[in-house]
């Protein structure tokens, strides 16, 4: 087995530099995934050099572990991987794809962090199965680092998605909610919108990484909103449900088939829970809501958001100012 890199600063310095670099890739793959996590993995050497690094693609393709090594392998560097650092616990379960655990077996790997379990009860427990091994395997939390608590935080967001569909049976839930100066959500007749580029750029980055967007049937029959990634480029292939609540089936077939060839697969559901449990089923790790008052006010009644992010034109005079707030609800 190859010697793992120890505990001394220098180390430390390496392992969480490691961290920033797997949470890095990971990040870069935000809304290309579900249902599964995003993950990133980087394999090190025994002076803790970085050999490979990989994220995770996608549904079915391989987890980030699994890539990392291929790639070592390819590359012909196995034989050095003393270090696997992951964002995630690897996975110990036949799925789509094979046991990370197996494959990290297959590796003179000596040692693993990972930065948190995995919440997934069908895949956890790779931790375990690696230590019977006779590996050493440590968490993000054991790091003993200055950048601990942010390189957690950051990892936390990241798998925030994931973990609430898997432990909540609901998506994450983000809300969108723009306001003129006088609390209004109503944009002056002839326009769909009173904000401007920077807060047109932020709602097509949140829609970007949704995997689905809620509406209610009054937004749709007033605004016919397209609710497609415009400003921002999409993830290339991915394809959004659009679920709106619409008790009364107002909705017309001439709107659904547009939002069919926007990409969409549109979903009628009867209230909000409903729909969160559909979604959460499909396989939707994060859900955008674009709505009008009523089923926002459902939503925050119902403490069923995570992130609600408000966009707020300032008062006239004050130039063309907007204010976005980024609000996390307390766990
Ligand atoms: C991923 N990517 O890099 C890791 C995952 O059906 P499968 O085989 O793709 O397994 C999906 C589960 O594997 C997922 O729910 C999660 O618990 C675990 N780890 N998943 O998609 C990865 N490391
Ligand atoms: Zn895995």
């Amino acid at each position: 087995m190859a010697q793992a890199i120890g505990s001394d600063l220098e180390r430390a310095a390496l392992l969480a530099d490691a961290f920033r670099h797997a949470l890095g890739l990971a990040a870069e793959m935000v809304g290309a995934t579900a249902p599964n996590p995003t993950v990133g993995c980087v394999l090190l050497d025994a002076k803790g050099k970085i050999l490979t690094s990989a994220a995770h693609l996608g549904a079915g393709q391989l987890h980030a572990e699994a890539r990392a090594i291929q790639l070592a392998r390819e590359a012909g560097l196995t034989g050095q991987i003393a270090s696997v650092i992951v964002t995630l616990e690897p996975c110990n379960h036949q799925g789509r794809t094979g046991p990370c655990t197996e494959a990290i077996l297959t590796t003179p790997a000596c040692e693993v962090w990972y930065a948190l379990p995995d919440p997934n009860p069908v895949a956890s427990g790779g931790a375990d199965r690696l230590r019977r091994a006779g590996l050493r395997v440590l968490s993000l939390a054991d790091m003993r680092h200055p950048d601990r608590e942010d390189l957690l935080a950051w990892a936390t967001r990241l798998l925030a998605p994931f973990s609430t569909r898997v432990q909540r049976g609901r998506p994450y839930v983000t809300v969108k909610q723009a306001l003129d100066p006088f609390g209004s959500m109503i944009p002056p007749a002839g326009s769909k919108t009173f904000t401007g580029p920077e807060a047109l750029t932020l709602a097509h980055r949140l829609r970007r990484r949704a995997d689905a967007i809620l509406t209610g049937s009054g937004t749709i029959l007033a605004d016919r909103p397209a609710l497609t990634v415009r400003h921002v480029p999409d993830i290339p292939g991915k394809s959004r449900i659009l679920s709106i609540l619409d008790r009364r089936g107002r909705v017309d077939a001439a709107y659904l088939d547009e939002a069919r060839q926007n990409g969409f697969r549109p979903r009628i559901a009867m209230d909000l829970g409903a729909a969160l449990r559909d979604l959460a089923e499909a396989g939707c790790n994060e859900v955008l809501v674009e709505a009008g008052p009523a089923l926002l006010r459902s939503v925050e009644a119902e403490g069923r958001w995570d992130e609600w992010v408000l966009i707020e034109k300032a008062p006239p005079g004050q130039d063309d100012r907007i204010t976005i707030t980024h609000n996390t609800r307390p766990a």
